[in-house]
């Protein structure tokens, strides 16, 4: 069996020497124009030419969740892509989407600004009933993210395609109940996948639904957000800020306004990172699974490509 590695902005030997432990059998190298043809790919947003060259794949295993760099591209017709399920990456996810929820929640941010100037303040504890949070998204990440939000007793709410049940989270679906969604919410969080759907999804006429004074976490990606929309909403005082982990462009260009706006908090894309270890782990536990004739349809995280996630 041949797995040809192909990772852009990705150190490649710790992934080759770990593919290579975890399946001893095989040949795992790193893609270079007109390699050997492989049986299985590892990769993050390769260029088209891998796959218009790889033409005996029988998976491709994508090191992240997200697979929209992937979709932008003619991929083979039948080939599975299979994503990341977790992998390591849903605990991180609440612990990021909390801490974020709870700073805002609890001002921390004005009580470090008020120490950093020296001034011992407090201020009035706000509700935590009028901090209902919103996750768009109540997939691997959201549902995780929303069951960790109810510990807290947020009032938690969540929307997807599909129906819902999720014990302690009021769960809305699809165009139907997207409106009433943002309506209710307060702190929305972004889990969606990018998709043609989901594109431009927080923007002026949406982010102008949620409630007066609410916040916006986008862990998802950055074409989800349209930037001036939510500066101006921001300004206009409609909103009260955001945390935003995700951009159009990254790393986040010197000159954008997110840096310096004071209402915005900004991090590196690193609200959940990928774990090298549990990913070699899933991806080679899988990849030994379709070697050895297990239906496609048995591995968790495999792409619907007319879903495009
Ligand atoms: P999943 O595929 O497990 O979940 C996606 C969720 O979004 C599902 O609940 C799905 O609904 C819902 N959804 C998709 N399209 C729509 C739509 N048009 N309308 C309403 N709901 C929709 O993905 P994950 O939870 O694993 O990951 C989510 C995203 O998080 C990734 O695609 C990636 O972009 C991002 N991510 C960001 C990271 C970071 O570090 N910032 C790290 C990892 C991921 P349904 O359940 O009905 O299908
Ligand atoms: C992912 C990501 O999609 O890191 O896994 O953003």
């Amino acid at each position: 069996m041949r797995i040809s590695f192909c990772c852009t902005d990705t150190k490649a030997q710790p992934w080759l020497d770990g593919l290579q432990a975890a399946l001893p059998g095989a040949v795992v190298e790193v893609w270079s124009p007109s390699a050997p043809l492989a049986d299985f790919a590892v990769v993050w947003a390769p260029p088209q030419q891998f796959l218009e060259e790889q033409t005996q794949l029988k998976g491709i295993f994508n090191i992240g969740a997200g697979v929209d760099a992937l979709m932008k591209l003619r991929l083979p017709d039948g080939v599975p892509v299979v994503r990341l399920d977790d992998a390591g990456m849903s605990v991180q996810m609440a612990e990021y989407v909390c801490h974020a929820v709870i700073r805002h929640f609890r001002e921390f941010d004005r009580y470090e600004a008020d120490v950093a100037n020296g001034k011992w303040s407090y201020r009035k504890p706000c509700l935590r009933q009028d901090f209902s949070v919103g996750v768009m998204g109540l997939g691997v990440l959201g549902e995780r993210v929303s069951r960790a939000l109810t510990q807290f007793e947020f009032p938690v709410m969540g929307w997807s395609r599909s129906a819902k049940a999720i014990q302690g989270v009021q769960c809305f679906a699809g165009e139907a109940g997207f409106h009433d969604f943002l309506a209710a919410t307060r702190i929305l969080v972004c889990l969606l996948p990018l998709t043609a759907d989901t594109e431009g999804i927080l923007r002026h006429d949406t982010l102008a639904r949620l409630q007066p004074g609410a916040y916006v976490i986008n862990v998802a990606r950055g074409n989800h957000l349209i930037d001036q929309d939510l500066i101006a909403l921001i300004d206009s005082g409609h909103l009260a800020g955001a945390t935003l982990d995700v951009f159009r462009t990254e790393p986040l260009p010197a000159a954008h306004p997110f840096w310096t706006h004071p209402k915005i908090t900004v991090t590196p894309h690193t609200s959940a990172r990928t774990l090298r270890e549990e990913s070699i782990a899933q991806i080679a536990g899988k990849i030994r699974a379709l070697h050895t004739g297990a239906p496609i349809a048995s591995l968790a995280g495999v792409v619907d490509p007319k879903k495009g996630y």
